[in-house]
């Protein structure tokens, strides 16, 4: 089928692969940098190029975990170690070269080396686009456990797909946000490697076709499909100083060889051949909802796309060494479901292993849920996947077939356990019937998986007695917490690096691997010369990110101001307007003079909004109203700023929480399932204000109460006051939400723009409010001004920064993977051979 996996007449012996190891020093690393510059990529004193630096050092690095990569892969199948598959829909990896230096322990070397060719290390690598192949926490989520399981050394392999287009680019006109694409691969992708040689043949449409098998059994076909090709792309992914790399495999859709034949012989071969494009699209672009978009084909085809390619591929490799014998394939493999995006997997591994492998119901059934492993993200009820059955009939009818039979079988269990109980059955069945009959993708996880997770204490205790409750009473043991973390080597290591060095200097290296070891920073908060240390790093950090913002938002941030910020999805549950609503009153403050004792203060707002999602984007059409009526009054000069920063991505994560102060985490309690920024800006010193909602509360826990601006209603509250809940009663009692109200429904803030904050007016007063803004406002203005004075006493505020850097090292990604690892997947780490002790390749 395809030239690339023999030779016929000449076969390659071991001396191809006899390659001395690559130079790990400066001038090695140089050298190698220069002839990829000049020759590999052709450039010359006259076609100089910023681009070109970067792609030459990127090969450099590349190189040097091809020759890693192939020995993980070696001592991965020589150990015949248990291998997991991590599927999702997203990797928001961000950029890589930074993380490769790091993770290869290059990083000095590279920057002398350049430096000695009269580069600077920090501007050839400003040159690289972010991979944002993801719309949020859980994409960013995919790759932090990506870069853990390799520092980690366990088999684990990513797979997703490879979208031409990711997360849109976000600009912002007249106050508005505009949704730009991203070509993000336009100059190329040097991290990637094409492995057509994997190919696969993914199947769409059509019929089921019944037949008897030569045992005289019945058996399905699937027939008269329109047919797609994946072809997987391999990115390496190098875990921290070990010499392992895993791979991350990502598909792209291209379109079989085969025409539609009567188009063609109609004489229209162009447009026969143009047809093909329709199978391209599959992976042309990332859907940018970060809550379920309902219904839309394209996005079905996409998940039945990643899990069809990806459950063959792992199929193949077992065939390649089992034959046809999977009876200890749940053993060896474990499928983690990234929500319930992939879930479509539960019923594509049942339809291989019966249809394509010719096994029986039973054992099929036994495989399938002893190998997959569902994760939630999300506790808003609306953002539960639900396709119509229609969809499924015409796009992936032998799947529709399956899913039936499962749900027949899963019924019957459930009245064996609970006779009579038809409301149960009713409420359990993966059927959603009355109104357009929809499949429930997540109920098809649970009953498909051996264990389904939630992302942080509170939000999988509140799955077990909400959403999941009737599961939870039929299979307690399948139930369990992992709460997120984030990868030290990214979000502290390497993107605050004046910081690391302190805390190398200090406590030793150690903590990069393994984060609890910050503790040791406990005892400093007590040095004066050590807190006056920590204190100049945060100024240099927040100096960086006041350039950024002046640079993007044209705003001036002095860093002697606390700097208060709020980065990550528009969302109404997340409450950026509860923010800007404290800005508005800080305003009302500063223009009734009533500024005794005032902490400067500059608010930074980033975050994207869904294309479809109108009040979100009015939220930030408010955000930047306001900051332009603040920012020119000249009463808040040197008192109040507020800024909205446009294109908020990973890369700028990098700059902002090393210089943030003040982390809002301000969610209606119960909404937000973990939240993973919330961690980043507390490794990096930033105190948080927040609710007891999600990982917050373990924030505040490990922090302790005192270095913690709590404030808000629990979730158990809640939903107790949602039954009487009254707005309008609050705003009246509260003068300062009175003020704010008043001005904010004055037009003070759309003079020539009549009406257009009117449906954020009436959410706020609306007794249906279901993130009860106003109910949070006046315990949130509380713990703002408890903020406001802790940082005046900058003693203080710098015990409390150095004492969330110490107490984070429970959100280390490494962390969660371990108890994955200890609860749920159950694998032996693989050591590869060491790179000096045979040859380089
Ligand atoms: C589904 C169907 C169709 C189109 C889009 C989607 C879709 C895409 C992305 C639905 C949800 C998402 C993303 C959800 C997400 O990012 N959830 C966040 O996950 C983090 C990691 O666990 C948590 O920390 C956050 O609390 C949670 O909001």
């Amino acid at each position: 089928m395809s030239p690339f996996l023999d030779l016929t007449k000449s076969q390659p012996n071991e001396r191809l692969f006899d390659l001395p190891p690559l130079a790990m020093d400066s001038a090695g690393l140089a050298e190698d940098f220069k002839r990829y510059y000049a020759y590999t990529l052709g450039r010359d004193r006259d076609s100089r190029s910023a681009y070109y630096t970067y792609l030459a050092l990127a090969i450099v690095l590349r190189d040097r975990m091809a020759e890693r990569w192939k020995r993980t892969r070696q001592a991965q199948d020589q150990a015949n170690s248990k291998r997991t598959y991590y599927l999702s829909l997203e990797f928001l990896m961000g950029r890589a070269l930074g993380n490769a230096m790091l993770n290869l322990g290059l990083r000095d070397a590279v920057e002398r080396g350049l430096l000695d060719l009269g580069l600077l290390l920090e501007e050839v690598a400003d040159n690289e686009s972010d991979a944002g192949l993801g719309n949020g926490g859980l994409g960013r989520l995919a790759a932090c456990f990506l870069d853990s399981c390799a520092t980690l050394q366990l088999p684990v392999k990513g797979y997703g797909l490879r979208y031409e287009y990711g997360m849109f680019r976000q600009l912002i006109e007249n106050g508005y946000q505009v949704e730009e694409p991203d070509h993000w691969m336009r100059e190329g992708n040097p991290w990637e490697l094409e492995r057509q040689e994997y190919t696969q043949r993914i199947q769409f449409g059509g019929r089921t076709e019944f037949y008897r098998d030569g045992d005289g059994r019945t058996r399905a076909r699937w027939v008269d499909t329109q047919d797609v090709l994946a072809v997987p792309y391999d990115t390496p992914i190098p875990g921290y100083l070990n010499d392992t790399i895993n791979t991350l495999r990502l598909w792209r859709a291209a379109a079989t060889d085969e025409f539609d034949l009567r188009e063609f012989n109609a004489g229209s071969y162009p447009e026969s051949v143009a047809q093909k494009n329709n199978a391209e699209h599959i992976t042309m672009v990332l859907y940018p909802n970060d809550a379920s978009e309902c219904g839309k084909e394209l996005r079905l085809r996409q998940q039945y796309f990643l899990a069809s390619a990806s459950i063959k591929d792992v199929i193949r490799e077992w065939t390649g060494l089992n034959g046809s014998d999977f009876s200890t394939f749940a053993d060896k493999n474990c499928f983690q479901l990234n929500d319930t995006h992939p879930a479509i997997s539960v019923a594509e591994l049942m339809r291989q292993l019966l249809d394509e492998h010719g096994l029986e119901w039973d054992s099929a059934w036994s495989i399938t849920t002893r190998t997959m492993a569902y994760t939630n993200h999300t506790l808003l009820p609306e953002a539960l996947e639900r396709w119509p059955v229609r969809l499924f009939e015409n796009l992936l009818p032998r799947l529709l077939e399956i899913i039936y039979e499962i749900n027949a079988r899963f019924l019957s269990e459930v009245a064996a356990r609970w006779p009579g109980d038809l409301g149960r059955q009713q409420r359990m069945s993966l059927i959603e019937e009355g109104g357009e009959p929809q499949v429930r993708m997540a109920f098809l996880a649970i009953v498909g998986s051996f264990s389904v997770n939630g992302v942080a204490e509170l939000h999988s205790r509140l799955l077990r007695g909400g959403l999941f409750r009737d599961f939870y009473e039929l299979w307690p043991a399948k139930f369990n917490n992992k709460t997120n973390g984030v990868t030290p080597r990214r979000w502290l290591a390497q993107c605050n690096p004046a910081l690391r060095d302190l805390l190398n200097d200090e406590i030793g290296d150690g903590w990069i691997h393994r984060l609890d070891g910050l503790a040791r920073l406990v005892p400093y908060a007590e040095d004066p010369t050590f807190r006056k240390r920590w204190q100049a790093i945060k100024q240099g950090n927040k100096q960086r990110l006041a350039d950024l913002v002046q640079e993007e938002c044209g705003v001036d941030f002095p860093i002697e101001a606390l700097f208060d910020v709020q980065v990550k999805r528009i969302h109404e549950y997340k409450r950026q307007l509860l923010n800007v609503l404290h800005v508005i009153h800080l305003y009302l403050r500063i223009k009734q003079g009533d500024t005794e004792d005032w902490t400067p203060r500059c608010v930074l707002i980033g975050g994207k909004a869904a294309p479809g999602y109108t009040m979100a984007k009015s939220i930030i059409k408010l955000i930047n109203n306001v900051a332009n009526v603040v920012n020119a009054d000249p009463a808040t000069e040197g008192r109040l700023r507020l800024a909205f920063i446009p294109g908020y991505r990973v890369s700028l994560m990098e700059v902002i929480a090393p210089g943030t102060d003040l982390s809002e985490q301000i969610s209606t309690a119960g909404k937000e399932a973990s939240g993973t920024g919330n961690m980043k800006f507390m490794m990096n010193g930033a105190i948080t204000i927040g609710t007891l909602d999600g990982a917050n509360i373990e924030i505040r826990e490990q922090v302790g109460d005192e270095n913690f601006f709590l404030f808000g209603l629990t979730a158990e509250e809640v939903e107790g006051l949602r039954s009487h809940y009254d707005p309008g009663a609050i705003i009246a009692s509260d003068p300062q939400l009175r003020d704010v109200m008043h001005l904010l429904e004055s037009g003070h803030f759309n003079q020539f723009e009549p009406g257009i904050f009117d449906a954020i007016i009436h959410s706020i007063r609306s007794p249906q409010d279901p993130w009860m803004t106003a109910a949070d406002f006046p315990g949130y203005v509380r713990a703002q001004e408890q903020a406001a004075r802790a940082y005046r006493d900058q003693e203080r505020w710098l015990r409390m920064s150095i004492l969330n850097c110490a107490h984070s090292g429970r959100f280390s990604s490494d962390r969660t993977i371990a108890e994955y690892n200890r609860d749920v997947w159950r694998m032996e780490p693989v050591a590869p051979a060491p790179i000096g002790a045979f040859g380089g390749a």
